[in-house]
């Protein structure tokens, strides 16, 4: 029998972002055959009988339409079934038919008195159409934490999907209503906001009656169901139901699980892939906790939450402190020429709009001398037995928010100019701090640079962006006295840091790792041979 693409209410053209199942695989009745994605929610399309998988009819993504045929199934109940798929939906026969969430109308609800300076912002769950069963999976805030437009107070999940709910406004959360495991329904309170109601929000009524947006600022976005928008946190977890429900049962924190499906969304081999590679390393012998100060014994406090990438980052900085070997090798390189040499770029850069730093030219030579020292742009596997060298050079760099430390990733360095490169950097900055990040600009890095230059300090020691093994801390440049054997002579001095998973790589390697990068910032005309 046909399995088909349910009715799908107003959405066209979805694309089949997830498949399931194989043929030969024995399901059962609303097992999850293929995940169906559109631009408001993703959906599971499940088995509508117990039976076997003969034929998958769809590829990852292809797009699709109520009534497409997406596999073929053969009953092993030995039920005659004589009605269509289709014509089981269409008679609205819950029986065996596929079901599906319809995707959540887009509009929040939120209760904000009619002035525009109202404060109290109530943030209700919005209509969930049939779903049953819903509950709070996930509660993102407390009381008192500041949050921004968009930033996530609530995932509910229902049976088949699950739905984000961010904030419309920023402000102050004044009240959680709800907790982890509640179980809820359309308008129950979520989340009691004391909000910066500056302009009028974007969506308050239903997108019909809505006033257009007299801007294209930020406002208020729609709870977003099954997904994330990606907006550059990079702390959200995109994954749909199925693959939460699995990650709960396997006791997994997505926001640590790195998804490979389309647009970075976790599926469930992820989840797997993530248990097994936790299983094969070594056990870390246990910490003794750390002693529970109540230090408003000594004077006044205020405790400040931290934001959701502040929060992710220590764990992920924790992590990598645990599981790397860290040693950090110093060293001053002097750019004397390279100034120079930038001083009289500076023109012609800004006549292209492009600010020029040092900061591309450190990128450049870094990417040279990882293309001597192939093992710096590598990972060790999860048994500790074989480096995992990469023949490409995406190289991240740290990038200081409001939020927290986020690191985007500059693709094929090496095979980009300076200017190019600086104009990336600079896309990715700006994207960093706006907020705007996709997912896959975070991702797959190979190397990380972080440059403290523009603040200040005379060196650091930067944690390895793991499962990297290398990473490279720059400091300050300064005007110091150089003695050249007869006299000092006033040269810029750029202190560099280099950290690195001594597992991977040894001292002597890490010495002449930075003698090299030295070699070519000493001479950026070395960059070009
Ligand atoms: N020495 C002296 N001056 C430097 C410098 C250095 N090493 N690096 C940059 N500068 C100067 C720039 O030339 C620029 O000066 P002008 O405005 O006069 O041209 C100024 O400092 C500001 O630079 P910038 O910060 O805008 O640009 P950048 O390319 O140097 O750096 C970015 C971009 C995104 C890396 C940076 O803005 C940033 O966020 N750095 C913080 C990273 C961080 O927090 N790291 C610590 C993480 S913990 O390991």
């Amino acid at each position: 029998m046909d399995v088909t693409i349910p009715d799908i209410g107003d959405a066209e053209d979805v694309e089949v972002i997830e498949i399931c199942v194989a043929p030969g695989d024995a399901v059962a009745e609303n097992d999850a055959l293929i995940v169906i994605e559109s631009d408001k929610a993703s959906m599971e399309v499940p088995a509508p009988f117990t039976g076997t998988v003969d034929q998958v009819l769809v590829s990852l993504g292809d797009v699709v339409n109520s009534g497409d045929s997406i596999l073929r199934m053969d009953a092993v109940d030995g039920e005659e079934r004589t009605e269509s798929t289709d014509e089981a939906v269409e008679a609205g026969t819950a029986d065996g038919s596929p079901t599906i969430v319809e995707p959540p109308p887009v509009t929040p609800e939120i209760a904000v008195p009619s002035s525009p300076a109202a404060e109290r912002i109530e943030i209700r769950v919005p209509d969930i159409g049939e779903a049953e069963n819903v509950s709070v999976i996930e509660v993102a805030v407390a009381a008192g934490q500041r949050v921004a437009v968009d930033d996530l107070l609530v995932v509910v999940e229902s049976e088949k999907a699950s739905m984000e709910i961010p904030s419309p406004f920023a402000g102050t959360v004044l009240e959680v209503a709800v907790k982890e495991g509640d179980g809820v329904e359309e308008s129950t309170l979520l989340v009691v906001l004391d909000g910066e109601v500056e302009a009028p929000p974007r969506v308050l009524e239903p997108a019909s009656e809505a006033p257009e947006p007299a801007s294209e600022a930020p406002g208020p976005t729609a709870p977003v169901p099954a997904v994330e928008t990606p907006v550059g946190s990079g702390s959200k977890v995109y994954a749909g139901p199925a693959v939460r429900r699995l990650a709960r049962e396997l006791g997994v924190d997505l926001v640590a699980v790195n998804g490979s499906g389309a647009r970075g969304r976790i599926v469930k081999d992820d989840v797997k892939a993530f248990v097994k590679r936790n299983l094969g390393t070594p056990a870390t012998p246990g910490l003794a906790p750390m002693e529970v100060v109540d230090f408003s014994r000594y004077g006044e406090i205020e405790t400040v939450p931290l934001s959701r990438i502040r929060a992710r980052g220590a764990q992920n900085l924790h992590r990598s402190w645990q599981h790397v070997v860290h040693v950090t090798q110093h060293d001053d390189i002097d750019v004397t020429d390279l100034e120079a040499f930038r001083a009289t770029l500076k023109e012609e850069a800004s006549a292209r709009d492009i600010k020029l730093t040092p900061l591309p030219f450190i990128m450049k030579a870094c990417v040279r001398v990882l293309e001597m020292h192939p093992q710096f742009n590598a990972s060790l596997d999860p048994t500790v037995t074989s480096l995992i060298v990469k023949r490409y050079h995406h190289i991240g760099f740290a990038v200081d928010t409001e939020d927290g430390l986020v690191v985007p990733v500059v693709r094929d360095a090496g095979g980009k100019g300076i200017y190019e490169l600086a104009t990336e950097i600079a896309r990715l900055s700006d994207a960093a701090r706006s907020k705007k990040l996709k997912p896959d600009e975070m991702r797959g890095g190979s190397f990380t640079i972080s440059s403290l230059g523009a603040v200040g300090g005379t060196g650091f020691t930067p944690i390895v962006n793991a499962p990297e093994v290398a990473i490279l801390g720059v400091a300050r440049l300064d005007t110091r006295p150089v003695w050249d054997g007869t006299a000092f002579q006033p040269r810029k001095v750029l202190p560099v840091s280099l950290s690195y998973d001594h597992r991977a790589i040894n001292g002597a390697e890490a010495g002449r790792f930075v003698v090299d990068l030295g070699r070519l910032l000493g001479d950026v005309r070395r960059l070009a041979l």
